[in-house]
C-alpha cells in the first residue's frame, strides 16, 4: 500500500492517523503541495486534480479522504479476522461527514498575511507553468490548475466566502461542544474514526495561532484536545512537525525551497 501525503495537507494527516491508529504498514511519498510537488508530471498523470491524500493497493486508487478511511477500517477487520463489528455504524459516519463538510481552504487561507500567500502563490503559478510546457499532453489539467488558483485568489477578497467559512466553522464547533458534554469522544465513549477527522481540524486551529478563540474558549474541546495531544497516533503524524520548536522548523524548511528555487528562477 502507498500513501502520497504530507504533513501539511489536513485530509492527509486524517488518513496517517487512521492507518497508525490500526496498526497498518505503507509506504509513504511526501508530496509537499506548498513547493508544487503536486504539479510533478509522475504524480499529476495518476492525479490531474493534484490533490492529496492518494492512497494506493495495487491497482485501487482512491482520492476521497472518507472512502480511504472506510477502505483502511476494512483491511483493519480483515486483518483481525474478519471482524465488522469493528467498522464504523451510522452515528461514527454522520460525524464524520460533518466535519469533513467544513472546507478549511479559504479560512486557513484568509488567516496567513498577504504577502505571504501571494509570494507562494504565485511560486505555485509558475510550476504550473513549467509543469505544462515539460508535458504539453497534461496542459489542460494544468490549465484547469491554474484557473483554479486565480478564482481561489479572487474568492479571498470577498468577505462574504470568508464569514461564511468561519460560521460554518462556528456552528460546527458549537455542535462538537454539546456532543462531548454527552460523550468523552465525537461518536460515543471510544476512539472512533469520528475523532481522527475532528484531530485535523483542531491542530489547524492551532497551526493558525487561533486556540484561544475557538478551542479554549469551548471547555469540553479544550479537555478533548489536550486529551488526544496524548495518542501516539497524534504525535507521530501532527505533533512531530507543529509542536512547540518543531512548527517553526517546519515551515522554514518549505519558506526556503520556495524562496531559493524563486531567487533562482527554478521551478
Ligand atoms: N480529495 C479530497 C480533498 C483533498 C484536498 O482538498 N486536498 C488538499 C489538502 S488537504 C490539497 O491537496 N490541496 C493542494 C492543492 O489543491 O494543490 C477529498 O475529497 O476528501
Amino acid at each position: 500500500m502507498q500513501l502520497y501525503h504530507h504533513p501539511f495537507s489536513m485530509d492527509s494527516q486524517k488518513v496517517r492517523l487512521a492507518l497508525e491508529e490500526n496498526g497498518i504498514d505503507y509506504t509513504s511519498y511526501h508530496i509537499n503541495p506548498l513547493t508544487g510537488k503536486n504539479m510533478d508530471a509522475s504524480f499529476f498523470r495518476m492525479n490531474p486534480s493534484g490533490k492529496l491524500p492518494v492512497f494506493q493497493n495495487g491497482s485501487h486508487i482512491l482520492y476521497n479522504t472518507i472512502e480511504i478511511l472506510q477502505y483502511i477500517e476494512r483491511i483493519a477487520a480483515v486483518s483481525s479476522g474478519g471482524d465488522d463489528a469493528k467498522l464504523s455504524g451510522r452515528e461514527v459516519l454522520e460525524w464524520m461527514h460533518k466535519v469533513q463538510e467544513w472546507n478549511p481552504k479559504y479560512f486557513t487561507l484568509s488567516r496567513i498575511p498577504d504577502k505571504h500567500r501571494i509570494y507562494v502563490s504565485k511560486f505555485i503559478r509558475k510550476v504550473v507553468i513549467a509543469r505544462m510546457a515539460e508535458c504539453p499532453d497534461l496542459a489542460s489539467s494544468y490549465h484547469f490548475r491554474l484557473k483554479d488558483a486565480y478564482k481561489t485568489e479572487e474568492k479571498l477578497k470577498d468577505p462574504d466566502v470568508i464569514k461564511r467559512s468561519e460560521g460554518h466553522l462556528v456552528r460546527l464547533l458549537d455542535e462538537v461542544e454539546a456532543q462531548l458534554n454527552e460523550t468523552s469522544h465525537l461518536a460515543g465513549d471510544e476512539f472512533t474514526m469520528a475523532d481522527v477527522v475532528l484531530i485535523p481540524v483542531l491542530a489547524r486551529l492551532v497551526l493558525l495561532k487561533l486556540e484561544d478563540e475557538y478551542i479554549n474558549s469551548r471547555p469540553n474541546i479544550a479537555e478533548y484536545w489536550s486529551m488526544m495531544q496524548q495518542r501516539p497516533s497524534y504525535k507521530k503524524v501532527i505533533g512531530k512537525y507543529f509542536d512547540g520548536w518543531r512548527r517553526q522548523k517546519t515551515l522554514m524548511k518549505t519558506w526556503c525551497f520556495i524562496h531559493m528555487r524563486s531567487l533562482l528562477r527554478r521551478y
